[in-house]
Parts: C-alpha cells; sequence; structure tokens
C-alpha cells in the first residue's frame, strides 16, 4: 500500500469523487480511501477533519493535502511523471488540460438537471433545451479529441488520460439519463464504460446502501 489516502463521497452520487480515484485505478497506483456519506448532520465535520475547504475529494500524501479534483489529478502528474496522466504530445496535452477546465468550470445545466446517479437508469427523463445545449457541447468535444488526438486508442487522446477520468462522471450520467449519443460519442462512452477502473466503481457503487433522496430523480 502506498502512502496515498484519497478521501471521498458517496460512490452512488459523487462525480467529483470519481474523478480521482478513477485516474488512480487507470494508472495502477495503489492508494487507501476513505467515504464520507453526503448529506448527514455530521458530514461537515467529517470533511473538515480531512480538508478545510469543506469538500471532497481531498488527497493527503505524506504531509501534504490536497483539495479539489482537477488540483489532485495535477499532483498525481507532477508526483508520478513515469505515468501517462496527460498525453506525452504538447498540443495533444494542451487539448486535454483544455477540455479538463471546461468541464471542471462548466456545464452547469447538465449537472443541476442530471445528478450523477450509479445505481439507476431512467428512461423518461425529460432534458431542457440548456441541458441539450451542454449535451451538444460535451458531445462536440468528445467528437473533436477522437478525430485530432484519439488514434493511439479507444479513449479521447488515445490511452486514458486525466481528461478521460474528469469526462468519466458525464459519460455515466448519460447512462443514467438515457441521452442519446452520435456514433463516435457513443463508441467513447463504452470505451469509458467497460474501462475496469469504471467496472470497479460501479460494482461499489452497487454495494452502498446510503439513499440519498435529493440525488434521486422523481419521474413525474
Ligand atoms: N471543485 C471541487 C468540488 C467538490 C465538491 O463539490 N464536492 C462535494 C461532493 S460531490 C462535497 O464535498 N460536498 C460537501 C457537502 O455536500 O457537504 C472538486 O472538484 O473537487
Amino acid at each position: 500500500m502506498s502512502d496515498l489516502h484519497l478521501i471521498l463521497a458517496n460512490k452512488a452520487y459523487s462525480s467529483w469523487s470519481m474523478r480521482p480515484w478513477v485516474a488512480l485505478k487507470a494508472q495502477g497506483l495503489a492508494f487507501k480511501e476513505t467515504v464520507i456519506c453526503l448529506d448527514q448532520p455530521d458530514t461537515g465535520a467529517k470533511i473538515k477533519a480531512f480538508s478545510a475547504s469543506g469538500k471532497v475529494p481531498a488527497l493527503q500524501h505524506g504531509d501534504i493535502t490536497i483539495w479539489d479534483s482537477l488540483a489532485i489529478l495535477e499532483y498525481l502528474a507532477e508526483t508520478f511523471p513515469e505515468k501517462r496522466w496527460w498525453p506525452a504530445d504538447k498540443k495533444a496535452r494542451a487539448a486535454a488540460r483544455a477540455v479538463s477546465a471546461e468541464m471542471h468550470s462548466g456545464f452547469a445545466a447538465m449537472r443541476t438537471a442530471m445528478p450523477m446517479n450509479m445505481r439507476k437508469t431512467y428512461t423518461d427523463f425529460a432534458r431542457t433545451e440548456a441541458v441539450d445545449a451542454d449535451v451538444a457541447r460535451i458531445t462536440a468535444i468528445w467528437r473533436y479529441c477522437r478525430e485530432n488526438f484519439g488514434s493511439g486508442g479507444a479513449f479521447l487522446f488515445g490511452a486514458f488520460s486525466n481528461a478521460d477520468a474528469m469526462y468519466a462522471p458525464v459519460v455515466t450520467r448519460f447512462k443514467t439519463y438515457g441521452v442519446p449519443l452520435d456514433a463516435v460519442s457513443q463508441a467513447y462512452a463504452d470505451a469509458v464504460l467497460t474501462h475496469p477502473a469504471l467496472r470497479e466503481w460501479y460494482i461499489s457503487a452497487a454495494g452502498e446502501t446510503w439513499v440519498i433522496p435529493k440525488y434521486e430523480f422523481k419521474s413525474t
């Protein structure tokens, strides 16, 4: 076991937590994990015992604590440079960082309307125009990356990278809410969903017994 300790929230619901967990698994690094259930009376205190931000994920490594999913991915890339966290080519790496930053700071309509839920699939979810606009931009990003940088494998930049870790929770949301995809985007989504790290996360999420009503979409 390494001295990496990832603190995260419910695997069923926490999209931010999924990113560094999946990246660590995909790169084959061992780590200890602590899962804190969201929306409980003691959730805030439990998280603050690890991270002053009051948010997870957080990564402890020796005497350093890194909070924020994208900052954790960058820290891992700097600390374990022998792994392929970002594409090797400078132009591809710049694009990978740009699409990751766009994910990190954007797509509010999609995130709000479609909370991540690993244990459910819905066939009656009605998308608003704003959600459809987010879906259109996300799938345009996926096609752009696959067409310009993806020739070496099935992922956005060929081999699995931090950019795929950033978009993995979007892929699972599209599955949960039955979002129809073009052929290139669907093939990419299938590659993510069948990656061993994603499969392992799905199994762990299915084993959680916590149910938090505010993250469960209600059919009308
Ligand atoms: N920008 C942060 C966002 C993290 C975030 O919002 N985490 C949520 C869980 S998904 C959280 O910790 N919420 C605390 C709470 O609801 O008490 C990141 O990327 O890590």
